[in-house]
């Protein structure tokens, strides 16, 4: 890998990302991947393997996106890509079930006691859109609660004031979506469970579920404060709402039974994706059969996909779950506290208003020291600061989250070489 200080070359992307924008909305097939806020062009992406990814100029970067979630192993583990191999000689889609979509599902409700049931779709949006409208036929009610600044896809009733790509394109919701869809989706500042009882006791019976993320990861990770998540269990139970855990990003990465086992909350749904999918395009939605028996066929709750349970992404999803069940998860969250540690101290030394949020495998660079509880606080990190960062460390060959509303990822193939690579690309930054 050419040496920290040497400019990455990148006019070859630039031209790509020039044709893109012809043809493709923004030039990218999901907006957060424009570097808009970053105001730079995206690098175009040829290859990855284990931590890194190549760009079609021929460069190698140290990821810390791992596309957002999914590559908790590195990418190209031969583990994945020789099932996937093995799954697409037999074919690819046949609209029929196949074993791999019982084996996958038992495989997650082995790892989540809390679910007793499971559907396989192809996205966590497809994911959310669904538990919601199971849980607004289970309990007969419309109205839900979400957070400011947490993500669930971009399903209609979600896009209020969300997270993530919203929130970096500072869209608060968007046009398309008409009035009344977000009239019933009430929203609360995270880890206010102050503002949730509010809510609750202002429509006592019209509440059909709260929707969270276990940890906001698409604001930039914020931390659930202690016994937010279990008021939200106990007011949920109280008002006979449903509480939907959206672990997206956090199943299988808060812990192999993802944040609702590493925080003892046993929530009415979840929604998956990512990680499930081993990078193919997976998503799911669980829950006590109680509820899941209500979906289509069994029920008559309608929800479905073509390609549903895929054999590939089954066997991608498959190869994954296996491989993570023998890997050292406290090992990964060790590094990444003594990693976002230093980072923080090398920053802090700069006398940067800086502080990095992380858990488990994730973590944000904030440049504010105001404390970190929800999208308000998260508004105040400096965003000239961060694009200084963010462009500085691409230079030096590290790859990062281009927002600070999202979450950078480390994966189990990270070595202690891109750890050290990208400490000390943060040494050469100026400000
Ligand atoms: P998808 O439809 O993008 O598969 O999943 C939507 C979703 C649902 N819930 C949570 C908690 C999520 O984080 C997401 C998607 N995450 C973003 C990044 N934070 C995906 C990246 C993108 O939009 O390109």
């Amino acid at each position: 890998m050419p040496s920290i200080s040497q400019e990455r070359r990148e006019k070859l992307s630039s031209a790509l990302f020039k044709k893109a924008s012809s043809m493709i909305p923004g030039g990218v097939n999901s907006p957060v991947r424009a570097c808009r806020n970053v105001h730079c062009d995206p690098l175009f992406i040829t290859s990855g393997r284990g931590s890194r990814i190549f760009s079609a100029d021929g460069e190698e970067y140290v990821d810390f996106v791992q596309s957002w979630g999914p590559m908790l192993l590195g990418h190209a583990h031969p583990d994945v890509t020789e099932a996937i191999i093995h799954a697409a000689k037999q074919g690819t889609s046949y609209g029929a079930p196949c074993p791999a979509e019982v084996e996958l599902a038992g495989e997650i409700l082995n790892a989540f006691p809390a679910m007793d049931m499971i559907r396989m779709v192809n996205s966590g949006t497809e994911a959310t859109m669904s538990a919601l409208r199971l849980a607004r036929a289970v309990t007969g009610r419309s109205k839900i609660i979400k957070f400011i600044g947490c993500y669930h896809g971009h399903a209609d009733p979600f896009l209020a004031s969300a997270g993530s790509g919203v929130a970096t394109l500072s869209i608060p919701g968007t046009p398309g979506v008409p009035e009344q869809t977000v009239a019933d989706t009430l929203l609360a500042p995270y880890n206010d469970a102050e503002a949730v009882q509010h809510l609750f006791e202002k429509h006592p019976e019209a509440i059909a579920a709260v929707i969270v993320e276990p940890v906001a990861c698409n604001m930039g990770v914020v931390l659930p404060k202690a016994n937010f998540l279990a008021t939200l269990r106990k007011l949920c139970t109280t008002y006979k709402a449903l509480l939907i855990f959206d672990e997206v990003i956090t199943g299988f990465r808060m812990a192999y039974g993802g944040a609702q086992t590493r925080f003892g909350i046993d929530p009415d749904l979840t929604t998956m994706g990512k990680i499930i999918g081993g990078g193919l395009p997976v998503g799911a939605f669980g829950g006590k059969a109680q509820y899941m028996r209500r979906i289509a066929p069994s029920g008559e709750v309608y929800q479905a996909g073509t390609l549903s349970g895929n054999p590939l992404a089954m066997a991608a999803g498959l190869a994954t779950l296996r491989r993570l069940k023998r890997c050292g998860y406290e090992a990964l969250e060790q590094k990444t506290e003594a990693f976002t540690a230093d980072l923080e101290s090398i920053l802090k030394d700069k006398g940067l208003p800086v502080q990095v949020s992380h858990t488990a495998s994730m973590f944000t660079v904030f440049f504010t020291e105001s404390q970190l509880t929800c999208f308000d606080d998260v508004q105040k990190a400096d965003a000239s600061l961060f694009e200084t960062f963010y462009k500085g460390m691409r230079k030096q060959g590290i790859y990062l989250a281009p927002s600070a509303f999202e979450a950078n990822m480390i994966s189990f193939a990270h070595s202690d070489e891109d750890f050290n690579m990208a400490l000390d690309a943060a040494k050469h930054l100026t400000f």
